[in-house]
């Protein structure tokens, strides 16, 4: 079995005198969720996040585009696609030896895992044993390894997991509903299907979405339902915003809203409170501002270095600046953190607390439970 050290525990009981992790998610409560004020919305998320994490600490992932373009599948955001002409020069497996490259300097930069991405609908049986090397190799420079190699057998799964692979990466990226719109080569039920592979082998499971697809608020809710009422939250849930690519059918899709896009972020937090939020795709898109709410919204992991799999990310020194600004990472390494931070050293939850035996106080969070019994009787 893989490594699982550095991936947070998950809290099912109220016993520690933290809130239940819960796997019974409706809809309705969902879209209630993202519909509150959104000051409230951020304070409960910000309030979930505490109950587990640090909230200064951010993780740090470099991404390499390890095998580039001409895939087969037709994602209709993907500039890797081979149905779309982006204009990329598509590439082989690259050597093992120059992906290790990659992974040192990636580890001289800050980062603390490696993630590795393949433009397949699945691994080619050829390719396995170089997929190996590069686990064992990313391992053994005392870095964490995570790739995205797209659909896997049982087999497969179990492979990875037993060269070491701590992570793997695989998003759901819409609803049920919305996904025919956007892919039509493989169904949602492949990926559930390579998921539950994943999470069988031992790994860690690492699988989000995009916001911007032309999806809408009940789309966001859905896609965050099936993952949160997995049997297991994904230890790791990467948010993407949609980057544009020319070529592609999404090229000129409507822009996303900051503040709609933090609220994805938020609600993700609020149903999957121990879980790592990774602030993904679309940050060099983003305002240092959006970038900071999203960090107050409960998003604890980054990529960092100047390119993700194909497209433009922030600068690392943009990020140090950023990071320096807020505060984030002080004298801490830049690796995940496991949960938990008891509620008692959390100081805003105390207050909040205390607060809540005033007589004069108002209880938006209570308020708004309320508001979603009233809304399911
Ligand atoms: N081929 C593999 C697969 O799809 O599982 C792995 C690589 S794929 C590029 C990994 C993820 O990147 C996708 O699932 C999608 O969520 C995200 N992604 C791809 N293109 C994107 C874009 N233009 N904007 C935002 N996210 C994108
Ligand atoms: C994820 O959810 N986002 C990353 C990672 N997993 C592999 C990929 C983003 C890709 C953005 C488009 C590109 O650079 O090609
Ligand atoms: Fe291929 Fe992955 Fe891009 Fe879809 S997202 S086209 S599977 S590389």
């Amino acid at each position: 079995m893989s490594n699982t050290s550095s991936a947070p525990a998950e809290n099912s009981s109220s016993s520690s005198g933290h809130s239940v992790v819960r796997h019974d998610w409706t809809l309705s409560e969902v879209e209630a969720l993202f519909q509150q004020p959104f000051n409230d919305l951020i304070f409960q998320a910000q309030l979930a996040h505490r109950e587990h994490f640090d909230p200064n600490q951010v993780q740090v992932s470099t991404l390499l585009s390890i095998k580039t373009g001409a895939c087969p599948e037709d994602c209709k955001y993907c500039p890797q696609s081979g149905h779309y002409n982006t204009g990329l020069e598509k590439e082989k497996l690259m050597e093992v030896q120059k992906v290790l490259e990659e992974a040192r300097s990636a580890k001289a930069s800050g980062a603390t895992r490696f993630c590795m991405g393949a433009a397949w609908k699945n691994p080619p049986a050829r390719d396995m044993p170089y997929i190996i090397e590069m686990i064992k190799g990313v391992k053994a420079l005392g870095l964490e390894s995570c790739m995205t190699l797209g659909m896997l057998s049982e087999e497969q799964a179990t492979e990875l997991a037993g060269a070491g692979l701590d992570y793997y990466n695989h998003n759901l990226d819409t609803s049920p509903e919305f996904y025919g719109n956007i892919i039509t080569t493989r169904t949602y039920a492949d990926r559930l299907k390579t998921l539950a592979f994943v999470r069988e082998a031992g790994m860690n499971v690492c699988s989000g979405g995009i916001v911007g697809l032309g999806e809408n608020e009940r789309d966001r809710a859905g896609m965050l339902v099936q993952l949160a009422n997995m049997p297991k939250h994904p230890e790791s849930v990467p948010i993407n915003m949609l980057v544009k690519v020319a070529g592609t059918p999404l090229a000129d899709a409507e822009a996303v809203d900051g503040i709609d896009f933090v609220r994805t972020i938020a609600v993700a937090k609020i149903m999957m409170p121990a879980s790592n939020v990774r602030l993904s795709a679309g940050r060099e898109q983003m305002s240092d501002e959006i970038q900071a709410l999203a960090f107050l919204a409960g998003a604890n992991s980054i990529f960092l270095g100047d390119k993700l799999l194909t497209t433009a990310n922030p600068e690392a020194n943009k990020d140090r600046q950023l990071f320096a600004r807020l505060g984030i990472n002080k004298g801490h390494d830049w690796g995940e953190q496991s949960a938990v931070q008891p509620p008692e050293q959390c100081p805003i939850k105390a207050m909040y607390d205390a607060e809540k035996s005033n007589d004069h106080y108002y209880d938006a969070m209570a308020s708004q439970s309320d508001r979603n019994m009233a809304g399911h009787g």
